[in-house]
């Protein structure tokens, strides 16, 4: 049995997504960010860089004992290992996996999630810093486009790992510029229409808080700002 903690998030959701296509037991331990439950001591004995995902594993493949594994990209990674699917075999094609996760891990989380910060949650106005990550994510979009122009998947003619990471970041994108990336979108159509992302998507769903920019988008409140951008963040631990 794996345990999931993690909620409606996309770094979440990626990890929920490779559980159901694997097809492996899994259970959600709801971690409710907003709520500071990533900053809890016990939480941070799993993964002292306060963030979810993390899981725990107890079957790990011929090891005695517990596996605790975070950073969603290291966790996709051990779970398309342990049973062998979603990462080509063949030497190019799987470097070639790895290239378009790390580029997920490396570019499109950290930007658009500084797109979304300075966008939405950050209470002053920086029109320099709203400018830059908007623009990031628009370059970043058609990096992701010009690749699915010539390839049905990002690693090549499989659907990957690094599909399943990408595919949570650029939902809301394309529900907004689909005219602008069709490539991107019929990509997203294609993996949003099978049914274990479906499932995946929907983790934590009963969790989602109005707050969030899923959940329409109501502000945060003080507390909330400390908890994940303020003192409550950066106080020592
Ligand atoms: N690089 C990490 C990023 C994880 C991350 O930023 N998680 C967010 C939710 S999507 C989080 O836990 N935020 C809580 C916080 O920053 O305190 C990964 O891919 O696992």
């Amino acid at each position: 049995m794996i345990t999931l903690y993690g909620g409606p998030t996309p770094n979440a959701r990626k990890v929920a997504i490779a559980l159901e296509e694997m097809q492996l037991p899994w259970r959600l331990h709801p971690i409710d960010i907003l709520s500071g439950d990533q900053l809890a001591p016990e939480f941070v004995a799993l993964n002292p860089n306060n963030k979810s995902p993390v899981i725990r594993d107890e079957e790990v493949p011929g090891q005695e004992g517990p596996l605790v594994l975070w950073e969603s990209g290291a966790i996709l990674l051990y779970l398309a290992e342990k049973t062998g699917g979603f990462l080509p075999a063949a030497p190019r094609e799987r470097a070639v996996c790895h290239q378009w996760l790390m580029f997920q891990m490396s570019a499109v989380g950290p930007m658009f999630g500084q797109n979304a910060h300075f966008s939405f949650y950050a209470k002053d106005r920086h029109d320099y810093a709203i400018a830059r990550y908007a623009n990031e994510v628009t370059r970043l979009l058609r990096v992701l486009e010009g690749r699915l122009a010539e390839s049905p998947y990002l690693a090549g003619d499989a659907y990957t790992i690094a599909d399943m990471a990408t595919y949570p970041y650029t939902l809301r994108q394309m529900e907004a510029r689909a005219a602008e990336f069709p490539q991107l979108k019929r990509w997203s159509d294609v993996v949003g229409a099978r049914p274990a992302v479906q499932r995946g998507m929907e983790v934590g769903r009963d969790h989602l808080r109005k707050e969030t920019i899923e959940g329409g988008l109501s502000g945060l409140s003080d507390e909330q700002r400390s908890i994940l951008f303020g003192d409550r963040q950066y106080a020592p631990r």
